[in-house]
C-alpha cells in the first residue's frame, strides 16, 4: 500500500518540488492549500489537475482545521512546509508571523501526541535565519542567534519539534535549511527580484532596480536538491536534525552582477539603493558545513550556483517575453 504523505505549504517553492518527489516516489500525497481571494496554487495546477495529488483547505493558524485534516488524511509523514516565509515582512507582522511559523508545528505535534499518532513521522523546515549574528560556518552545533521575528519564530518550532522527539519519543526531525532558490521562488525575495528585474531590463520593460543590503552574504542553493534533503531526513531510520547548504557563499553585491552580466548588462548602471528594503536587524553573514548530511545521508547538492542563476534567468525570459508578445 502507498505511503500517506500530508504537505502544509503545498503552493510554495519547496511544497510544490516535494510533492513533486513524492508523487514520483509512488506516494499518496496530499496538501494543505489556505483560501486567498486570489489563485494560489499555480505551483501545483499540473499536479492537481493530473489528479496526482488531494488538497483540502485549512490554516496553519487554525489547530481545529489541523486535526481534522489529521484524523481525514491519516498521514504516515507530515512535512510542516507553510510559514510565513519572508523575513523583512516579519519585523512589519511579528505576532502573525509567530502564529503561522512559531507556533503551528508546536500545533500539528500536539495534534499528533492527541490523537496518537505514535508512528506518523514529523519533519519541520527550520532555518538558518535561526544562526542569525553566530560567525559561519554554521552547523547543527553553532549557536542560535537569531535576528528577527521570523528567525526567533522558526526557532520556538525547532526547539519544540527535538522536545517532543526526545519527551514522547516520536519521530520529529528538522531539516536546517540555507536559502535556496529556482524558477518557483517567490518575486520578493532577493534572487528572483534580481533576475527578473535584469530580464525585464534587457526586454526594455523596466528602468532599473531597487535594493537594500547588497554586502550580506548567503548560502544559495537549488529547491529541489534541498526537498531531496528533507525527503532523506524523513526517511532516514532515526529522527535527527541535519544542515542543508551547499558550503559556498555570495553577497548580494556577487549575485547582481552576475545575473547582469549574463545578460550582457552592468548591474551598476541600473542599480537604485532604497533603505526601504533594510531591515532593523541584518543577518550578515549565512555559510552552512551541511557535513553531517553529506556523510550520514549521502546527500549532496547537484545544482551549481552559476547554473541555479542560468536557469532563473531562463525561465524568467520565457515568461517576460512571452508576456511582451
Ligand atoms: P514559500 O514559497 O513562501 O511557501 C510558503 C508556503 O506556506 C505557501 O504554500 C503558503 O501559502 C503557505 N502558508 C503561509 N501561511 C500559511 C497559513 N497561515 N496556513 C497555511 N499555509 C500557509 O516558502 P518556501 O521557500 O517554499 O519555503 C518552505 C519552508 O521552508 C518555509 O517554512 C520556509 O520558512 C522554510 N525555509 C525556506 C528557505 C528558502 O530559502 N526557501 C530556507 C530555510 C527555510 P500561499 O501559497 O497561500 O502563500
Ligand atoms: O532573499 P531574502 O529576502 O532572503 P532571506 O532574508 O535570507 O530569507 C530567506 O532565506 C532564509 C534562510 O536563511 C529562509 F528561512 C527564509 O524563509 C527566506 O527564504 O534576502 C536575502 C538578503 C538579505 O540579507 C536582504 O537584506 O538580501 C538582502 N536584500 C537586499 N535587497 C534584499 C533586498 N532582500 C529582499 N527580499 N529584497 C531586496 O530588495
Amino acid at each position: 500500500m502507498a505511503k500517506i504523505s500530508l504537505l502544509s505549504g503545498i503552493t510554495g517553492q519547496d511544497g510544490s518540488y516535494l510533492a513533486e518527489l513524492l508523487v514520483e516516489k509512488g506516494y499518496e500525497v496530499y496538501g494543505i492549500v489556505r483560501r486567498s481571494s486570489s489563485i494560489n496554487t499555480s505551483r501545483i495546477v499540473h499536479l492537481e489537475n493530473g489528479g496526482k495529488i488531494t488538497t483540502y483547505f485549512g490554516d496553519l493558524a487554525d489547530t481545529n482545521s489541523i486535526v481534522r485534516l489529521l484524523c481525514k488524511v491519516k498521514p504516515n509523514e507530515i512535512y510542516n512546509i507553510g510559514s510565513m516565509s519572508h523575513v523583512r515582512v516579519s519585523f512589519d507582522i511579528p505576532e502573525y508571523t509567530a502564529q503561522v511559523t512559531g507556533l503551528a508545528p508546536l500545533r500539528i505535534l500536539e495534534a499528533m501526541r492527541s490523537l496518537g499518532m505514535n508512528n506518523t513521522r514529523f519533519l519541520q523546515t527550520s532555518s538558518s535565519e535561526m544562526f542569525g549574528i553566530s560567525p559561519p560556518p554554521q552547523n547543527e552545533n553553532t549557536p542560535m542567534l537569531p535576528q528577527s521575528p521570523y528567525g526567533v519564530s522558526k526557532l520556538f518550532g525547532y526547539h519544540f519539534t527535538k522536545m517532543y522527539r526526545t519527551g514522547y519519543k516520536m519521530f520529529a526531525a528538522n531539516s536546517i535549511c540555507f536559502n535556496h532558490e529556482s524558477e518557483r521562488r517567490g518575486m520578493t525575495f532577493v534572487t528572483q527580484k534580481i533576475v527578473h528585474a535584469a530580464v525585464r531590463i534587457k526586454l526594455g520593460k523596466q528602468k532599473n532596480v531597487k535594493l537594500g543590503n547588497l554586502e550580506a552574504k548567503r548560502d544559495w542553493g537549488c529547491a529541489s536538491d534541498y526537498v531531496y534533503g528533507m525527503y532523506l531526513i524523513m526517511n532516514h531510520l532515526i529522527p535527527d536534525d541535519f544542515v542543508i547548504a551547499t558550503g559556498e557563499h555570495y553577497s548580494v553585491r556577487e549575485f547582481g552582477e552576475r545575473v547582469f552580466n549574463q545578460l550582457g548588462l552592468n548591474f551598476y548602471d541600473y542599480l537604485i539603493q532604497d533603505d526601504i528594503y533594510c531591515r532593523p536587524n541584518e543577518v550578515p553573514e549565512l555559510l552552512g558545513d551541511s557535513t553531517k548530511i553529506r556523510t550520514i545521508l549521502g546527500w549532496q547538492p547537484k545544482i551549481k550556483f552559476d547554473e541555479l542563476i542560468g536557469m532563473m534567468i531562463k525561465s524568467a525570459w520565457d515568461e517576460e517575453y512571452g508576456d511582451s508578445n
